[in-house]
């Protein structure tokens, strides 16, 4: 009995140390509104789980203790007893409660962080294009013409529009700090959406395994401000390299690389899937913009692929 009751603690420890992505407590430690949104979620999730435990062991100890072994003589029988409509009602309906209210805050949560984050409305997002091969992240810039490799500016104050995709297996794309995670796929485009509120460098990952160099997949996240991020990638853009179509494939090529900038992106002759959705939606081929916004819809679908 004793035992039991240690576990529970010790298995909690467990649990945060697992959903925190093994950096303690990194989920909870949020700098951007989305990211707020889901830590705030997992925390009532957490709460609302451990009330049912704690509720559960009351029970336990108080049944154990009232139909202990008591000294009846020994062929004593307890009398038949039919069962309990108001107890089979109140263990029917506490789950069902449970269940529906956890159902509706995540649906809310869902919703929310899909959309641009509130107080960020009347701001244009900045689009950046991830794509992940293998072992690398490929950030495209489309508004500045820039391209980095594993690693990421980000203005502050701004909404970010990341789109997400593939050159391989499907992989996950994953900022504990400022946004969940995200399927990256080969044929279509996923949107993560997310803000950073604050200045610093946080962690990203593919939180996927996808292979033999799965572990190298990070990349750093830097948020700056506004003024910084425009220095940044006017610099990028006249110092370093154009990115060529044979630079790009043979990047693709290499499993692991460092940090690396060019002056150009990939998007010119290797164009994002979000291009060609005619695939999906069988559709003509328009790349304008309401075609793409359709996407969000039709991701239920896509995934079945
Ligand atoms: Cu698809």
């Amino acid at each position: 009995m004793k035992k039991k009751v240690l576990i529970m603690p010790a298995l909690m420890a467990f649990m945060t140390m697992i959903l925190s992505g093994c950096q303690p407590l990194m989920v909870f430690d949020t700098k951007g509104p989305n990211a707020k949104t889901l830590s705030n979620t997992i925390i009532l999730s957490i709460i609302v789980m451990a009330f049912i435990l704690l509720v559960v062991y009351v029970l336990f100890v108080f049944m154990l203790s009232k139909y202990r072994a008591s000294k009846q003589p020994s062929g004593y029988e307890p009398p038949h007893e039919e069962g309990s409509t108001k107890l089979e009602v109140t263990w029917t309906v506490i789950p069902i409660i449970i269940v529906t209210v956890l159902s509706i805050v995540t649906i809310f949560t869902t919703s929310k962080v899909e959309h641009q984050q509130t107080g960020y409305e009347n701001k244009k997002p900045l689009v950046i294009y991830a794509s992940s091969s293998d072992w690398k992240w490929h950030f495209s810039y489309p508004e500045q013409g820039i391209e980095t490799v594993n690693y990421v500016n980000i203005p502050t104050d701004r909404p970010i529009e990341f789109r997400l995709y593939s050159f391989g297996p499907i992989t996950s794309f994953w900022i504990p700090q400022l946004a969940g995670q995200k399927y990256a796929m080969s044929d279509m485009v996923t949107k993560i959406h997310l803000a950073a509120d604050q200045e610093g460098s946080y962690m990203g990952r593919n939180s996927n395994f996808n292979g033999k160099e799965f572990a190298q997949m990070e990349f750093e996240t830097q948020a700056m401000s506004q003024a910084d991020f425009d220095k940044w990638a006017k610099e990028v853009k006249a110092n370093e390299p154009k990115l060529t179509e044979a630079k790009f494939k043979k990047l693709l090529k290499t499993s692991v690389v460092g940090r690396e900038s060019f002056s150009s992106t990939h998007l010119s002759f290797s164009p994002a899937p979000e291009m060609d959705m005619s695939k999906h939606s069988g559709e003509s081929n328009k790349k304008d913009s309401h075609n793409m916004d359709n996407m969000d819809g039709m991701e239920g679908m896509d995934m079945s692929k």
